[in-house]
């Protein structure tokens, strides 16, 4: 995808000669960084917001450009003051074009709720710093109801100032919304899943960003004297130094320990209370799908293989590249490895655009691109979601036939020939529960005298398995009571 140069590179020199004055926050491209380099510069806690061949796109201040420029590297000024540069996306919203605010967030979310109260209810799962709740819709049939379904969260906002993290898990959320009972995949998705949106994880940091200073990334924590813990350096899975700062001052403060943050807490709460299948938490900018582990290169991930094929399919949707979180650059305490390590969910870090907030008029267009890969993630929460047997059981046993036919497909497509034995196995462990918990349903049908379930069964060659658990347990009964079964639904088994 091609990447716009925000504005052009202005002198250096003149750029120093007013620095001096004002000290603005610029976006600098840093040149001639080896992949050491790069990491090191996480480590120091710099604020990175993208990385490439041989360079990094650096926030930095006057004196600090400066001195990449004296130790030789080349330097590209992007966007000389990123409050002006906010100032003028803010410029370009309109009445029917804008990004949400903490207001209109909320005013939405109530109108959905007021709207459409069969599928979706409001929930406060927490307080931030500033005493502001941090909402959550809950999308569902039964939304009242804690239901044994594949459960999916989408999340916006850990960071403040990147609005676009905000809009994609609303406009998804309308979606879900208002096509239900209108596009079959849609409706079928809201019945068989509990969907989770929580737009805005940071609602003090966001509401600072809109009103006052446009660049802010962390919440906003009195550390006395500084203010702001990054909430993405702040999840108690491999919380540490790398990629992250102990001091208060910097934009990727981890904060006193892990969890110090009410945000932080009230997610790892609503995360151990919902059992979530996937996730994705989005953030700008860089067009990126980023799965863990993060905190460090070449960390062991278990189920690699469904993280490669999920964001290589979401990719198909969105024209981002996939790859490992630490190929980013590695930093402690995101979100992601927390899910993962601690939880074992699936999840997904986007990094939206290729801009921290690109002009209001975009909206729609990243929304679109971004909205498809969403409802993939939700999809695939009830297939890949439960290869892992963690805490699925209750799950296993209650899917409806047409969720455990997709279930089956999708593990036997990526693990039927995989040739590492134990992950074969695991997958082959939860297949054939799957597989048990589709015989159960159909060998019901037909003690009813339904061919219908048996039909779909048989039309799916990936259900060999839960096939021949059919007709295993209804030609032994047969054989034992030979007028239980209809004849010609035993004919049907046979061939
Ligand atoms: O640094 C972050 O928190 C994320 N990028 S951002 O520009 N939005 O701040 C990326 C986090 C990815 N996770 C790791 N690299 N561990
Ligand atoms: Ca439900
Ligand atoms: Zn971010």
């Amino acid at each position: 995808m091609r990447r716009r140069i925000l504005s052009i590179a202005c002198g250096i020199s003149l750029f120093f000669a007013s620095a001096a004055f004002a000290a603005p926050k610029s976006l600098v491209r840093v040149g001639g960084l080896s992949p050491a380099q790069i990491s090191h510069l996480a480590t120091e806690g710099y604020d990175i917001p993208k990385t490439g061949h041989g360079f990094a796109e650096l926030v930095l201040e006057g004196p600090q450009i400066e001195a990449f420029a004296k130790k030789g590297h080349s330097i590209k000024v992007l966007v000389r003051d990123l409050d002006e540069y906010v100032k003028k996306v803010k410029q370009t919203q309109t009445k029917n074009s804008a990004y949400y605010t903490y207001a209109t967030m909320i005013k939405k979310l109530n109108e959905w709720v007021e709207k459409y109260p069969d599928i979706c209810r409001l929930e406060s799962i927490g307080k931030s710093c500033e005493d502001r709740d941090i909402w959550a819709l809950k999308i569902s049939d039964n939304p009242g109801k804690n239901e044994p379904e594949p459960a999916a969260l989408l999340m916006g906002a850990h960071h403040a100032r990147e609005w676009p993290s905000i809009e994609v898990p609303m406009a998804t959320a309308k979606k879900l919304l208002e096509e239900y009972n209108g596009d079959p995949e849609i409706t079928r998705l809201v019945n068989e899943r509990e969907i989770w949106i929580v737009p805005m994880v940071n609602p003090d940091g966001v509401t600072y960003s809109m009103e006052k200073s446009r660049m802010w990334r962390k919440n906003r924590r009195n550390n006395s004297g500084t203010y702001g813990v990054d909430l993405n350096r702040n999840y108690g899975y491999q919380w540490g130094n790398v990629g992250a700062s102990n001091s208060g001052s910097s934009d990727t403060y981890h904060g006193t320990g892990p969890f110090s943050e009410p945000e932080s807490c009230a997610m790892r709460d609503f995360v151990i209370r919902e059992k979530f299948q996937a996730s994705i938490s989005y953030h700008t900018y860089s067009e990126l799908i980023l799965y863990p582990f993060g905190y460090g290169y070449n960390i062991p991930n278990p189920d690699q293989k469904i993280f490669v094929k999920m964001a290589g399919e979401m990719a198909k949707f969105n024209g981002y590249d996939p790859k490992n979180s630490a190929e980013l650059y590695p930093a402690m305490g995101d979100s992601d490895d927390y899910f993962y390590g601690e939880r074992k969910i699936l999840c997904f870090t986007f990094e939206l655009c290729s801009t921290f907030i690109p002009n209001a008029s975009q909206i729609p267009t990243f929304n679109q691109l971004n909205v498809p890969a969403a409802i993939y993630l939700i999809d695939k929460a009830g297939t890949y979601g439960i290869v892992n047997p963690d805490g699925r059981e209750e799950i296993v046993n209650n899917l409806s036939l047409d969720s455990s036919l997709r279930a089956i497909t999708d593990i036997v497509e990526l693990f039927g020939s995989e040739g590492n034995v134990a992950m074969r196995n695991e997958a082959l462990k939860q297949l054939e529960k799957i597989s048990l918990r589709t015989a159960g349903i159909v060998v019901e049908e037909i003690k009813s005298g339904n061919a219908e379930a048996l039909d779909k069964v048989k039309a799916v060659p990936q259900a060999s398995l839960a096939m021949s658990f059919i007709r295993n347990r209804v030609l032994f009964e047969d054989a034992h009571r030979s007028s239980q079964y209809r004849q010609d639904l035993i004919e049907k088994l046979k061939n």
